[in-house]
């Protein structure tokens, strides 16, 4: 019986494990009290990976995203109670170090705690004993200490939360498998069950690892691949004889031995062992048992000692005392992996209404319902979710085949040590872009985005490097880098170079309401004549900044986005009216960009209109021929040099990169990759969307007010914008997207290190690149508002790197290079 009268849209959530039962809570105290939760087996604990996972909550991660999640989870079920006990048991956290790798590693994630707000300390092996007496402390060279990490206690958070919806009006029915789900006109209209049908304006799929199932009663690909993962627990030990209340269990860290793909915990005098050193084990969510079927539960297969055995030996050299003991269970449990490590959230555009919160650890649950419950409630999460979103996947990133061998690899490398510009190794190559086999010839050494192959630099460009005078760098910083780099960024600020500018997402948008909608979704004012090109920003409601974008006219019912992520064409799908037709063209056309002083040198010779500053000016775009090749092209470059970005069909790609490259030789042409890339537009300060600025910031802080027009007319976010009012609006933080030029010339940071003011941290550091130009490295972070010359500091592997606030752009504020 329902305590209170249900109010809100009617909501069905689909399974009733950890994230079911916390979605329930966080809406019915949101006021969506009509929540129905449906599960196939019985509660409290109906057989998905929730009712035996072991709750080793780790906070700490390079995503700030998750780490939030998981910092709500601790608050929130540490103030929950079960049993008349919390449903977090603050025991800390501890992982270890047995290599120097690891321990540097160790070093960075300490400055991602300090980044994100997580207390850790590095200790010494002595200390890590003293946290854990059962270690052999010889075999460690150091531990990273997360004292307010710990264990969740999932079935009895899972009930708590029941309990507090319930209380509002929500109701959970275990015994009830769904078998489809009813739509009509590209909405959800109810859930069928194998015991009646629930009426339904919102579904919620929270199916863990099942989440393609149900995807697929709703036509949704649902990119996560189920895999099972050991855990055993040995007998008891003596030496844990009296050591632990049996009620929580546990009193010492959460530990992780990630060089040999570890885990422990303890289980009042046994420890729990888990293990990600075996091979893949992946599961077809279509054949999982039902729960009556299933020997144990369906999430959980027969233990395969074969699998553990080397692990168990690597326990026992860790923790000596197991040499004395044996593994007297364990099992193979199944729980969801996605060819990023990432959630998958969001509702569906195809089928409105139907939501995902599926590849959720307990760890990030709460986090990922608060988030959730948000964004049916109110429209939009107040966190960035982009790195979580459904549409963050490209279509080609959605083939089973991409889901099973990504998500196999995200599973050998979890507890990895993975450099930010490590480019997975298969599926690969994927996607590539026209000029592919001109790069290979030149050397290109790729690193992989989106599935796109991008030249990070080029081989061929070695000798140019040769008489480059640059500082070392440590070998972090030198993965994946090259001080060709270097030769490559020089010779676009001298000569001109050739970048291939593909994978950059294009939309078609035409039609007769075409300008009527971009003007009603961007800021900036787009009425302008055809051949005009703008920047402008995609805001949400709240003037949050979800992309930044360029739009250019090319005629009055025609227009070309360069856009970010996938997430933007879904973005403007959902808004789009009839009269617009939205289509994303990057697949089937191609991109090269012709940047520096002799560009025009090169370009104007192939083409017959007059490419003179005059007549083709900055931010204007033109159709043209290219020798034998009909482009569009638009003057503009976000390396801060002159040129053009030209742009064909992909049939005519080769060409056209052959013509560029034979014409260039006289003006001592290069092709030039993504590294240099990066490093030219720091130094001219342009942002990268999903780094630098995200739907939590809004265009003024951001750096990018000039990109609104508030005078044009109505637009998504203007309201909220005028509301808030200037950049530091009452009730917000106030901070800024703040450039920073480190001191020393030989320093570098790469991004998401923390930045020190007053000795305190008060930041981190967006994205980072040496600036070749300048001779030092250049960092954004968010800060507080500091003055031009203040000085702080950057956290880099545990050393504080001194920096200084400079005064944007650092490079050719005159914009003297660009506009002539
Ligand atoms: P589930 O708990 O699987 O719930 C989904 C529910 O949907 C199930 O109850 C299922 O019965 C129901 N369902 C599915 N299909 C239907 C249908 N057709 N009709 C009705 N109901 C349906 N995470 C951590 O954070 N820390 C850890 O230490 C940890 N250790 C783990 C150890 C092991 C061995 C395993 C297997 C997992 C571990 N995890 C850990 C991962 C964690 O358990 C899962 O990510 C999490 O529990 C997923 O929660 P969920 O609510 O999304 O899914
Ligand atoms: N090219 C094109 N589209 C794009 C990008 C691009 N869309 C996505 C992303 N990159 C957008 N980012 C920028 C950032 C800065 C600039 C262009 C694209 C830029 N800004 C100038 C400035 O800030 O001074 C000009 C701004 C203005 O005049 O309004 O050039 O690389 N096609």
């Amino acid at each position: 019986m329902n305590a209170v009268l249900p109010h809100g849209p009617r909501v069905v959530v689909i399974g009733a494990g950890i994230v079911g039962c916390s979605l329930a809570d966080e809406l019915t105290a949101r006021g969506w009290t009509d929540v129905t939760v449906l599960d196939q087996g019985p509660l409290p604990a109906p057989g998905g990976s929730t009712s035996h996972a072991p709750g080793l909550v780790f906070r700490t991660g390079p995503s700030r995203t998750l780490t939030a999640f998981a910092a709500y989870t601790v608050e929130k079920f540490g103030a929950l109670e079960a049993d008349g006990l919390p449903c977090f048991t603050p025991v800390g956290g501890l992982e270890l170090a047995t290599t120097p790798e690891r321990w540097a590693d160790l070093h960075r994630k300490a400055g991602f705690a300090a980044s994100w707000g997580i207390h850790a300390e590095l200790v010494g092996p002595a200390r890590c004993k003293e946290l854990w007496p059962l270690l052999d402390e010889s075999k460690v060279l150091g531990g990273l200490y997360t004292p307010d990490d710990g264990l969740a206690r999932a079935v009895p958070a899972c009930r708590a939360q029941r309990e507090r919806a319930r209380a509002r009006g929500a109701r959970f029915l275990d015994r009830h498998t769904v078998t489809g789900i009813e739509r009509d006109g590209g909405r959800v209209t109810a859930v069928v069950t194998d015991r009646g049908t629930f009426p339904a304006d919102h579904v919620v799929s929270a199916a863990g690892f099942w989440g393609p199932v149900i995807g697929r009663m709703a036509g949704v690909d649902v990119p996560l691949l189920p895999l099972a993962h050991q855990y055993a627990k040995t007998a008891p030990l003596p030496e844990l004889a009296g050591a632990n209340d049996p009620r929580t269990e546990a009193s010492r860290p959460i530990l992780r031995f990630q060089d040999r793909d570890l885990y422990f915990r303890e289980h009042t005098d046994r420890i729990g062992i888990g293990s990600y050193a075996h091979r893949p084990l992946p599961v077809d969510p279509f054949t999982v048992p039902a729960y009556d079927d299933a020997k144990d539960m369906p999430s959980s297969y027969p233990f395969t000692p074969e699998d553990f055995a080397p692990s168990w030996e690597d326990c026992r050299g860790l923790l000596p005392a197991l040499k004395d003991t044996e593994i007297t269970e364990g099992f193979n449990g199944v729980f969801s992996f996605t060819p990023d490590g990432m959630p998958v959230l969001g509702e569906a555009r195809a089928l409105r209404g139907f939501w995902l919160a599926e590849a959720v650890w307990v760890t990030h649950s709460a986090g990922v319902a608060k988030a959730v419950a948000e964004w049916m409630v109110d429209g939009r999460p107040s966190l960035d979710l982009h790195e979580c979103e459904l549409t963050r996947f490209e279509d080609a990133q959605r083939s089973p085949a991409y889901v099973a061998e990504r998500g196999a690899r995200q599973f050998v490398e979890v507890y990895d040590v993975i450099h930010p510009l490590q480019p997975m190794d298969r599926p690969r190559p994927l996607r590539v872009s026209p000029f592919h086999a001109r790069q290979q010839e030149l050397g290109a050494v790729f690193l992989e985005g989106g599935g796109w192959e991008r030249p990070h630099w080029y081989e061929a460009n070695a000798p140019l490097a040769e008489g480059i005078d640059l500082p070392g760098r440590d070998a972090w910083a030198a993965r994946h880098w090259s001080p060709v780099a270097a030769a490559e960024a020089r010779a676009t600020r001298e000569r001109v170079a050739l970048y291939d500018m593909t994978p950059l997402r294009r939309l078609e948008v035409a039609g007769p309401g075409s300008l009527a909608f971009l003007q009603r979704m961007t800021s900036n004012n787009l009425a302008k004549k055809p051949g005009a090109v703008t920047y402008t920003l995609l805001l949400d409601e709240a003037g949050g900044i979800r992309s930044d974008l360029t739009v250019a006219r090319l005629a009055p019912d025609l227009f070309q986005v360069g856009a970010n992520s996938p997430a933007d064409l879904d973005w403007l799908l959902r808004h789009a009216p009839d009269d617009v037709h939205l289509r994303d063209i990057t697949s089937g056309t191609c991109c090269v960009g012709v940047w520096g002083p002799l560009a025009r040198a090169l370009v104007q010779p192939l083409t017959r209109d007059d490419f003179s500053h005059e007549a083709f000016g900055y931010f204007k775009a033109r159709q043209t021929c290219i020798g034998h090749v009909p482009v569009t092209a638009m003057r503009l470059s976000y390396v801060g040099e002159l040129g053009w970005e030209l742009y064909t069909s992909a049939d005519l790609g080769l060409r056209l990169w052959d013509t560029l490259w034979e014409a260039g030789q006289e003006h001592g042409v290069i092709a030039a990759g993504r590294s240099a890339f990066n490093s030219l537009r720091l130094e001219k300060g342009y942002r990268a969307w999903g780094h630098d600025m995200t739907t939590e910031h809004h265009p003024h802080e951001a750096g990018v007010g000039f990109a609104v027009r508030m005078n044009k007319g109505d637009f998504v976010g203007r309201s909220a914008l005028e509301a808030l009012g200037g950049p530091d609006a009452p009730g917000r933080p106030a901070r800024r997207l703040t450039p920073l030029l480190l001191d020393d010339p030989s320093a570098v940071v790469l991004g998401k290190e923390p930045v020190y003011v007053d000795g305190a941290p008060a930041g981190y550091v967006t994205s980072a690149s040496y600036g070749y130009t300048l001779g030092r490295c250049v960092a954004y972070a968010w800060l507080p508002p500091l003055e031009t010359g203040a000085g702080v500091h950057i956290e880099y592997f545990g050393e504080k790197v001194p920096a200084t606030v400079a005064e944007e752009p650092l490079f050719d504020p005159e914009m003297t290079r660009i506009r002539r």
